[in-house]
C-alpha cells in the first residue's frame, strides 16, 4: 500500500477550542416555538387524548398520545453503578507556565490557551436521589477538551482507595451498597456488609481512615480536594518519563459540616451541595481550583517505602511537594442536567499525548470498565457522540453504525488501509502528534498475585490519624463508633476493632469504649486475606520504621486556608421592632465581603424595624434552619429580642448554631436571647479577643469592632476547641 506523505486532516492548532459555541448546535430553545410531534408535525391538541365521542374509549390510532407517552415511558436510564448521584459545571483550565520538559501535553504546555472542562462531582454509594450529605467518598471527574482531544482526570475528593486491585472492586460496591435482602440502607457505609467486608480487607485501612474523616462530610464540593489517586506518567516530546500525580487545590480551602449536621441538612435540604454549586455558580463567584502536580523521576521510583503503583499509598507532600500548576474556574451551570450531567461518560484511558498510564492494578481494570459501563448506561457504542462528550475536534475513524449513530459518513470505505479514499483516514506520527503508548520495559512472568512491596497496609494509615488535628482525631473516633455502633453483628465489630488496633492502639480502645467492648488481639496475618500464607511478617511493617515520617500537615484540614467568608451563608436572626441601623450596618459589611445574608424572622413577608422601616423576609424559621448556614447574627432591638427570646425556633436555632461550632454574633441589645440558650451558661465569664477567636461567640455594643471580629470568625469556619468543654444538647 502506498502511503501518502500528507495529512489532510493534522491535528487542529487553530481549531474553535470553544466547547459552548460546540454545544449551541444541539440546544433547543423553544421560546415562540410551535408545539410539534417528534416527526415535525404541528399539534393541534396536547391536553386531550383521541376519543370515540365525548366520554368514550381511547382510539389506538392516536399516535400524538402514544408517541408522548412512549417517549416518557423510556426517560430514564439506567443509573450509575457507582457515582449516581452528581452534580456538574461548565468552566475553563488554564496553566500558569510551560510544562513542556515534562509533558508534551498541548494543554499543559501554552499558558496562553483556555481548556474548556466540565466536571461532575458526585457520592458514591447513594441512589441518583440520594442525599447530597452522606459520608462518603465524593468523585472529583474532570473533562478537558483539549486541542489534542478530551483528558479525563477521574479522581476522588480522597487520594487512595479501598483496594489495590480492579479485581475486588464488584465486591467492594456489593459490600456497601444497600444490603441485598432489604435494599437497606440507602447512601450510607455504616451497616452490616461494609464493615464486614473491611473487617476482612486490611489494605482498606487507610483509605478508612480518610473515610472516617471529615472529609467525607464536605461543606461544599468548592471546598474539597480532588486527587487522580493513582500515580499516572507524564512523557516529553523527547520520549522522557516521569511518574506524576494530580492534585486539585480548593482556593477557598478544604473545609467540612460537623456529623450531626450532616443528618440534619439530609432532611432539611438533601440538594445542599447541588444548590450550593449551582448558587455560587449563578451568583457569578465562580468555584476555583488550582491543578498540582507531585512529580517523581523515572530513576527514583524505588526510592520510597511505599510503592508509587499502589493506590493505597500517597506520595506524602512532605516527601515531594505539590507544584500547582494551574487554575481551573467552573463559570457556567449546565443547561439541561441530563443532557449533560447525567449523559456525560469519563473514563480513565481518555488520555492525550503527553499523559500516559503506570502498572497500578487499579488503574489496569478502571481501564477496561468505564468503557464497558458507558456501552450499557448510554444505550451502545455511540455515547461519544452526545453532545457534552464529543471532543472539541473532529473524529475520524473507520467506526460505523450501531445504536442511535449520529454522524453520517460519506464514502464507500470504512476500513484501512485502503486504496479506494487514497488511505483515509491516516495515521499521524508522533512527530504530528500521535498518541505513543510510553515504552515501557517490561520483561515479567505471567503470574496472579500481588508485589510484596503492596503488603504494608498500616504505616500510612497511622500517618493519616498522627496527622490529624485533637478535634479531627475526635471525630473520626465518633465516626467510627457511629458506623460500628450500627453494625449488628458484633463478630464484625470485635474484627474491626482488631484492625483499628493495627493502626492506633488509642484509637481503637476509643471505638471499643463507645462499643462497650474490648479490644482483640488479631494476629496481622490473619487478617492479611490478600497476602500468602509464606509472605515474611517484615513485609507488613505494622510499626512505625525508623527515619519515616510520623506526621504530615498536608492530611489535615486545619491548615488550609482561613481568609475569605466569600460565599458563606450567614443567617441573622429577626422580629419587629428590630434595630434597623445595626442590622443594615452589619448586613452591608458581610455582603461586602461577598458572603450571603439571609433574614430570619417569626413569618415570611416584611419586619417593622424601631425606626419604622419595612425590612425584607429572606426566611421564616419554618423555611430556614442552622444547619444550612455558616454562621449567625442576632440583631438588637428591644421588641425584636422579646419575640426571638420567647420563640422556641430561635432559641433553638442558636443552640445548634453553637452545637456544630459556627460563629455567633449579637448586639448586646440582644443578650436576653443569648440568655435563653443552653450555652450561655457555658460560656467563659471573661471574653478577650484572643477567646472569641477560639470560642467563635462575640457580644458587643460597638458594631465596628463586633463586625471585624464576626468576619475572622467566620472565615475560621468552625471553632471544634469548643465542641468538648461545652457541650450542649440541641
Ligand atoms: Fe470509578 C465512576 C472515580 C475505581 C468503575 N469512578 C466513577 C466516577 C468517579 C470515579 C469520579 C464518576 C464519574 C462521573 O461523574 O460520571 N473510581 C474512581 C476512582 C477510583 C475508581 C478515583 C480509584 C482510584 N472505578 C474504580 C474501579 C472500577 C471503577 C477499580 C472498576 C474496576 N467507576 C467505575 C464505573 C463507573 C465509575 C463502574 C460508574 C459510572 C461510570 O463509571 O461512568 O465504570
Amino acid at each position: 500500500m502506498a502511503k501518502k506523505t500528507t495529512i489532510k486532516d493534522t491535528r487542529p492548532i487553530k481549531q474553535d477550542n470553544d466547547k459552548t459555541t460546540k454545544l449551541e448546535a444541539f440546544v433547543a430553545d423553544s421560546t415562540g416555538t410551535k408545539l410539534t410531534t417528534n416527526h415535525g408535525v404541528n399539534i393541534n391538541d396536547d391536553q386531550n387524548s383521541l376519543k370515540a365521542g365525548d366520554r368514550g374509549a381511547t382510539l389506538l390510532e392516536d399516535f400524538i398520545l402514544r408517541e408522548k407517552i412512549t417517549h416518557f415511558d423510556h426517560e430514564r436510564i439506567p443509573e450509575r453503578i457507582v457515582h449516581a448521584r452528581g452534580s456538574g459545571a461548565h468552566g475553563v483550565f488554564k496553566v500558569y507556565e510551560d510544562m513542556s520538559s515534562t509533558t508534551r501535553a498541548a494543554f499543559l504546555c501554552d499558558p496562553g490557551l483556555e481548556t474548556p472542562v466540565f466536571v461532575r462531582f458526585s457520592t458514591v454509594a447513594g441512589s441518583r436521589g440520594s442525599t447530597d450529605l452522606a459520608r462518603d467518598v465524593r468523585g472529583f471527574a474532570v473533562k478537558f477538551y483539549t486541542q489534542e482531544g478530551n483528558f479525563d482526570l477521574v479522581g476522588n475528593n480522597m487520594p487512595v482507595f479501598f483496594i489495590q486491585d480492579a479485581v475486588k472492586f464488584p465486591d467492594l460496591v456489593h459490600a456497601v451498597k444497600p444490603e441485598p435482602d432489604n435494599e437497606i440502607p440507602q447512601a450510607a457505609s455504616a451497616h452490616d456488609t461494609f464493615w464486614d467486608f473491611i473487617s476482612h480487607m486490611p489494605e482498606s485501612a487507610h483509605m478508612v481512615m480518610w473515610l472516617m474523616s471529615d472529609r467525607a462530610i464536605p461543606r461544599s464540593y468548592r471546598m474539597m480536594e480532588g486527587f487522580g489517586v493513582h500515580t499516572f506518567r507524564f512523557v516529553n516530546a523527547q520520549g522522557v518519563a516521569s511518574f506524576v500525580k494530580f492534585h486539585w487545590k480548593p482556593l477557598l480551602g478544604v473545609h467540612s459540616v460537623a456529623w450531626d449536621e450532616a443528618q440534619n441538612i439530609s432532611g432539611k435540604d438533601p440538594d445542599f451541595h447541588r444548590r450550593d454549586l449551582w448558587d455560587a455558580i449563578e451568583a457569578g463567584a465562580f468555584p476555583e481550583w488550582e491543578l498540582g502536580v507531585q512529580i517523581v523521576a523515572e530513576e527514583d521510583e524505588f526510592k520510597f517505602g511505599f510503592d508509587l503503583l499502589d493506590p493505597t499509598k500517597i506520595i506524602p507532600e512532605e516527601l515531594v511537594p505539590v507544584q500547582r500548576v494551574g487554575k481551573m474556574t467552573l463559570n457556567r451551570n449546565p443547561d439541561n442536567f441530563f443532557a449533560e450531567t447525567e449523559q456525560v461518560a469519563f473514563h480513565v484511558g481518555h488520555v492525550v499525548p503527553g499523559i500516559d498510564f503506570t502498572n497500578d492494578p487499579l488503574l489496569q481494570g478502571r481501564l477496561f470498565s468505564y468503557t464497558d459501563t458507558q456501552l450499557i448506561r448510554l444505550g451502545g457504542p455511540n455515547f461519544h457522540e452526545i453532545p457534552i462528550n464529543r471532543p472539541v475536534v473532529p473524529v475520524h475513524n473507520n467506526q460505523r453504525d450501531g445504536y442511535m449513530r449520529q454522524t453520517i459518513n460519506r464514502g464507500k470505505t470504512s476500513y484501512g488501509p485502503n486504496g479506494i479514499a487514497a488511505n483515509d483516514p491516516q495515521q499521524v506520527t508522533a512527530a504530528d502528534g500521535g498518541f505513543v503508548s510510553y515504552n515501557e520495559r517490561i520483561d515479567a512472568r505471567k503470574i496472579r498475585a500481588r508485589s510484596r512491596s503492596f503488603f504494608d497496609h498500616f504505616s500510612q494509615a497511622r500517618l493519616f490519624f498522627n496527622s490529624q488535628s485533637e478535634a479531627e482525631k475526635n471525630h473520626l473516633i465518633d465516626a467510627l463508633s457511629f458506623e460500628l455502633g450500627k453494625v449488628k453483628m458484633v463478630e464484625v465489630r470485635t474484627r474491626m476493632l482488631g484492625l483499628l488496633s493495627h493502626i492506633d492502639k488509642g484509637l481503637a480502645a476509643a471505638v471499643a469504649y463507645s462499643l462497650g467492648l474490648h479490644v482483640p488481639l488479631i494476629p496481622l496475618e490473619e487478617l492479611n486475606s490478600s497476602v500468602p500464607a509464606d509472605a515474611d511478617p517484615a513485609d507488613y511493617t505494622p510499626e512505625q520504621k525508623e527515619g519515616e515520617l510520623a506526621k504530615s500537615e498536608a492530611l489535615s484540614m486545619s491548615g488550609t486556608v482561613k481568609d475569605t467568608i466569600a460565599t458563606r451563608r450567614i443567617a441573622i436572626l429577626a422580629a419587629d421592632g428590630v434595630d434597623g441601623k445595626s442590622l443594615s450596618k452589619v448586613k452591608d459589611a458581610l455582603v461586602a465581603e461577598g458572603a450571603i445574608v439571609h433574614i430570619i424572622a417569626p413569618k415570611l413577608g416584611t419586619i417593622l424595624s424601631q425606626e419604622d422601616q419595612q425590612i425584607q423576609v429572606d426566611e421564616s424559621f419554618l423555611t430556614a434552619a442552622s444547619v444550612l448556614y455558616d454562621a449567625v447574627y442576632l440583631a438588637g432591638g428591644t421588641n425584636s429580642s422579646a419575640t426571638l427570646e420567647a420563640e422556641a425556633n430561635a432559641v433553638h436555632f442558636l443552640n445548634e448554631a453553637f452545637k456544630h461550632c459556627k460563629a455567633i454574633a449579637a448586639d448586646v441589645a440582644a443578650i436576653q436571647v443569648l440568655e435563653a440558650t443552653y450555652f450561655y451558661k457555658k460560656l467563659p465569664d471573661e471574653y478577650s479577643q484572643e477567646t472569641v477567636l477560639r470560642e467563635g461567640i462575640v457580644v458587643s455594643e460597638d458594631l465596628s469592632s463586633l463586625v471585624a471580629l464576626f468576619i475572622r470568625m467566620i472565615a475560621l469556619h468552625r471553632f471544634w476547641d469548643r465542641e468538648v468543654p461545652r457541650k450542649i444538647p440541641a
